[in-house]
């Protein structure tokens, strides 16, 4: 079987949401030695967000989109410790959760398992994440930059809270908002240093933040 066919392969069992299926494959690509960035990308990342269109167009059902989101999650816990290999020096600490009020975290966490892949450390504080407990972790944690994953516009209000709580207790940080509901607009409004509704260009800006740091 081709490199090529195996990712096929991981991608098509997630969006059907076969995890043993998935896991099975991701162990061949690994054995294969197939790019753990390849297979983030082109399986992974690129399963989830067909999934999230099959769900918006009604053509998945929430069940459907939950049994593909657990594969995914298995796919990953089957990377991770590669990925953590991989890595040799920390490029640097964040720290990231989702916004009070939103409980969105596929994103979140294929993100996560890039920023890891690339050599972050990453203080995974969660959903629904009060902008008191962000301050709090900050203030203990003095991570390099601090991420918002948000995918719901009822909760941009809870994103400036906790961007102006921040500020307003001197935590020094870069922000970073992602999620596929942002644009520049919002990302000004919010008052965060950048946006991204891509997990590589998020990867890409944060790495640039920290040299420009
Ligand atoms: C899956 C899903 C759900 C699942 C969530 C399961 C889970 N564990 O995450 C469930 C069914 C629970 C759900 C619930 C709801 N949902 Co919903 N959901 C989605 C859906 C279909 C897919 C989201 C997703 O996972 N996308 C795939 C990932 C990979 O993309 P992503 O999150 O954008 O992440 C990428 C980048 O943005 C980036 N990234 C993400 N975060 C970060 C953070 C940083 C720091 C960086 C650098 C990068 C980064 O990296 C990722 C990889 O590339 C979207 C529609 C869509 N197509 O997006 C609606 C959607 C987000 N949901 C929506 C809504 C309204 C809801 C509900 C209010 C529905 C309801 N009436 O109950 C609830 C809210 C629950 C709550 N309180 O949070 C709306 C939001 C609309 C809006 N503008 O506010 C959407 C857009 C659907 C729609 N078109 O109406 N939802």
């Amino acid at each position: 079987m081709k490199d090529s066919e195996i990712i096929e392969k991981i991608k098509n069992a997630i969006i059907k949401g076969i995890s043993e299926e998935a896991i099975a494959a991701v162990n061949t690509a690994l054995k294969r030695n197939i790019e753990t960035n390849q297979i983030l990308n082109e399986a992974i990342i690129s399963g989830a967000e067909e999934v999230g269109l099959r769900y918006e167009n009604g053509e998945y059902f929430l069940a459907d989109m939950l049994l593909a989101a657990d594969a995914m999650i298995n796919c990953m816990d089957v990377v991770k410790p590669k990925l953590i290999e991989e890595k040799h020096k920390s490029l640097g600490k964040i720290v990231i959760g989702t916004p009070e009020g939103d409980i969105h975290d596929i994103g979140k966490s294929l993100v996560i398992a890039l920023l890891q892949g690339q050599g972050f450390d990453v203080i995974d504080l969660g959903v629904d994440v009060p902008p008191e407990k962000f301050v709090e972790v900050a203030m203990n944690e003095n991570p390099d930059i601090i991420g918002i994953s948000g995918l719901l516009t009822m909760t941009i209000s809870k994103m400036i809270e906790t961007v102006t709580m921040l500020k307003r207790k001197g935590i020094r940080a870069k922000i970073v908002v992602g999620g596929g509901i942002l644009s520049e607009e919002s990302c000004k409004y919010i008052g965060a240093d950048a946006w991204t509704k891509d997990g590589w260009k998020g990867v890409k800006l944060i790495k640039d933040l920290m040299e420009a740091n």
